[in-house]
């Protein structure tokens, strides 16, 4: 009996601790978990500040529109846990792009309780239009100003108390996050707006005397209603605005009665007439929201900020002038493009070799280890003929290209130079009736297809999107890299590497993704005539300051980041697929192998394109991962007769060659690998992003029918040449 009373009291006390303190938590260290959203324009730094507080890896770079995807991550600080969520960067909140309605959703509906507003401050009063908006919205706000490092080089002074005052009394929080200075008073200010709530009076915009008699009349209607924390007007400035988007997150986050009240639609038809506006159109409202927004933020900068040095950019825009300009901008493009792809082929080559020497004499160890242990043959093929061979095959070939390539990307991404090549490539697009941020997305698929495929997301139509995505795979992912160097090394360059065959070899692999580039072109031209239909969208691409990058963090990150994950997925994918390969060419029918079953089906299609049985089959088995097919064409030519080591080039060259290789052959695995379907990863992000199973089809039929198409030609045009 004394015992229930003790544990009814202490379930009372409990049930009365989490009433009164909803952010009570049971974790013994930390007493509270707060949720801090991270907002801002595209490219002011928010994910290097989510990144700096959090520790986590999220994706950054020198061009805005980077991060699509709602990220989360947490740290602690005086005890307290704070969730941290990074959203995708926007202009304004006027709901005019998905990221936009994101943003705006999950500061309305989500009741954060604290936002970071990440202000540049080399360029406040453009940011300063989303900050205003956000502050009508939420008072529980804190101001980043970052990138205080680039502003103070340009000798941009900006007066924190006038700011603050200017924006209700906003705690103004100086970061360069990029060199994670600031952050402590960052953490702290957040905590007192999380802990204690906030000071800020409410930041309203004066939209003019009749509108704001209008909010006011209508906010009669909404006061007594549960509209979470937004403040009324807010919400009675967008149900004027009549925003069908918000309307719909309305109807989604809350269980809004008023909204159905008959007087309440009544009160806002009839405010919108006496404004003079029609049921269903608001433009004129918008108008003077936007230009209410604009005028406010330019009198801010001219009260807060002084620059004494007016021509601090000059340097970047005489740096501009020569990457972009029609005579210059293209050459300097594929010129870059070159000197990435002869450091990678150079600086590959030695430390494959060594790589795959040493892999290779551990084989042998590893055979005869099994051997002496006394393991029956059939297991030591599966695993070291079978598995250990593809698996030492993938890492020597494909791990020092891409811990060459991926840095050099990311230190051009850093620098700043996608948006100028995205410029560049603009007019091209549209006149293919793209988009011209489908550049970016072509140039995110230089890397992974998928992530390609993701970034897609930054174009707004629909129509052009699904073009971007359609498309995205004719530009050769880091899979795919490994096996066009091999075989421009074997076949059209010669056995030792000098300096001038890496060059050739560089020239070919640009003359083969400008190939892909061109293929890009065509079918986005041939979609939006046919299928997709429409007329090219226009666009404001912002050219970011040229920024000095990171190297050290740049090799680092790219390392771990990108390089070891995507050969962490290759291994993965390798270890089944050689399994496969060895148990095909040891398990027999009539005498025949399983592996020349299939390899002898598919033999006279593959030989119509220039292909053959085993190659076409490797790509087929290759659907998981890209890295496997060259590793896959080998093991096959092994299992089949051919008994020899591969420890270099030139053995590898003999093999293919002794299985019927020729020239045709070497062009047309080039041409099939840049147009044939996509990999597993990207096909199912395809299918997650359109989320159609026609679409997703489309985007595996596509290439590979082109790639049909165009190996078809090749191979019989070629064939009637004497030279070959
Ligand atoms: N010098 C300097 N560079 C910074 C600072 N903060 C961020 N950067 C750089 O600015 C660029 C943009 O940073 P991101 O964190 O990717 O910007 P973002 O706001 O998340 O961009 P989106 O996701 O595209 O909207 C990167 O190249 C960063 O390295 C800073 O405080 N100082
Ligand atoms: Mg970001």
């Amino acid at each position: 009996m004394q015992l229930e009373k003790i544990l009814s009291t202490g379930a009372e006390i409990l049930m009365k601790t989490l009433k009164t303190n909803k952010k009570f938590s049971l974790k013994k260290r930390s007493t509270s978990c707060y949720t801090v959203a991270i907002a801002g324009n595209p490219n002011v730094g928010k994910s290097t500040v989510f990144n700096a507080l959090t520790g986590l890896h999220q994706h950054t770079g020198n061009w805005p529109g980077k991060t699509v995807e709602r990220a989360e991550g947490s740290y602690t600080y005086n005890k307290n846990s704070f969730n941290l969520i990074d959203i995708p960067g926007t202009y304004s909140l006027l709901a005019n792009s998905p990221e936009e309605e994101i943003a705006r959703d999950f500061i309305c509906f989500k009741s954060p309780d604290a936002v970071i507003i990440v202000l540049d401050a080399t360029c406040i009063e453009r940011n300063l239009n989303l900050a205003l908006q956000i502050l009508e919205i939420t008072n529980k706000v804190v101001i980043c100003l970052n990138l205080i490092d680039e502003a103070e080089k340009k000798k941009i002074r900006i007066d924190k108390d006038e700011l603050s005052l200017q924006l209700g009394g906003a705690t103004i929080v100086p970061t360069n996050a990029r060199d994670k200075k600031g952050l402590e008073a960052l953490k702290k200010a957040v905590e007192n707006i999380c802990k204690d709530g906030s000071q800020i009076k409410n930041v309203k915009n004066n939209y003019g005397e009749k509108i704001e008699q209008s909010l006011e009349n209508i906010s009669k209607h909404l006061s007594n209603e549960k509209i979470n924390d937004i403040d009324p007007r807010w919400l009675s400035l967008r149900l004027l605005e009549g925003d069908f988007s918000f309307y719909s997150s309305l109807k989604k986050y809350l269980p809004l009665r008023a909204l159905e009240d008959y007087n309440l639609n009544e009160k806002i038809k009839s405010e919108k007439e006496k404004l003079g506006f029609k049921e269903n159109n608001s433009e004129g409202l918008r108008d003077k929201i936007v230009e209410t927004l604009i005028k406010r933020s330019e009198n801010i900068y001219k009260l807060c900020v002084k620059t004494s040095k007016k021509d601090y950019d000059l340097k970047d825009r005489a740096i501009d002038k020569f990457l972009t300009s029609p005579l210059t901008g293209f050459p300097t493009m594929i010129l870059f493009l070159m000197g990435i792809f002869w450091i990678t082929i150079t600086g590959a080559n030695y430390p494959s070799e060594v790589i795959s020497s040493v892999l290779f004499a551990l084989e042998e160890k590893l055979m005869n280890f099994l051997v002496y242990c006394s393991v029956p043959p059939w297991i030591c093929g599966i695993t070291v003929s079978g598995v250990y061979r593809t698996l030492a095959w993938v890492v020597s070939v494909m791990l020092p290209p891409m811990a060459i390539f991926f840095p050099l990307f990311t230190l051009l991404e850093d620098v700043g130079y996608l948006p100028r090549i995205a410029f560049n490539l603009d007019g091209v697009f549209k006149k293919c009736g793209c988009h011209g941020k489908q550049s970016l997305t072509m140039c995110m698929g230089f890397g992974c297809n998928a992530c390609g495929i993701i970034g897609c997301r930054i174009i707004d139509s629909p129509r052009e999107r699904l073009i971007a995505i359609l498309t995205n795979n004719f530009v050769p992912c880091n899979g795919r890299f490994p096996l066009l160097i091999s075989i421009i090394g074997m076949f059209f360059i010669g056995e030792s590497l000098t300096a001038l065959s890496s060059l050739s070899s560089a020239l070919i692999l640009t003359g083969t993704i400008i190939i892909g580039i061109a293929t890009t072109f065509i079918i986005s031209k041939l979609l939006s005539k046919t299928l997709l239909k429409g007329i090219s969208s226009s666009f404001t691409l912002e050219l970011p300051p040229y920024r000095k990058p990171q190297v050290g963090k740049i090799l680092i990150r790219s390392l771990l980041d990108r390089t070891i994950f995507v050969l962490g997925r290759a291994v993965a994918v390798a270890a089944p697929a050689g399994l496969i390969i060895w148990v095909m060419a040891n398990t027999f029918v009539n005498n025949t192998s399983l592996l020349i079953h299939c390899s002898t089906f598919l033999d006279p299609f593959a030989k119509s394109i220039g292909l053959d049985g085993i190659i076409l089959m490797a790509f087929i088995l290759g659907f998981p991962a890209n890295e496997i097919v060259l590793p896959i064409i080998i093991m096959s030519y092994m299992s089949t007769g051919s008994i020899m080591d591969i420890q270099n080039p030139t053995q590898l060259h003999l093999l293919l060659t002794s299985h019927g290789w020729t020239y045709i052959t070497a062009i047309c695995v080039m041409l099939f690998s840049l147009m044939h379907f996509p990999c597993g990863t990207t096909c199912w992000t395809i299918k997650k992003e359109t989320k159609s199973l026609a679409w997703t089809l489309a985007s595996f039929i596509l290439p590979t029918i082109v790639g049909i198409i165009v190996c078809f030609l090749v191979s019989n045009v070629l064939k009637l040449m004497p030279i070959w």
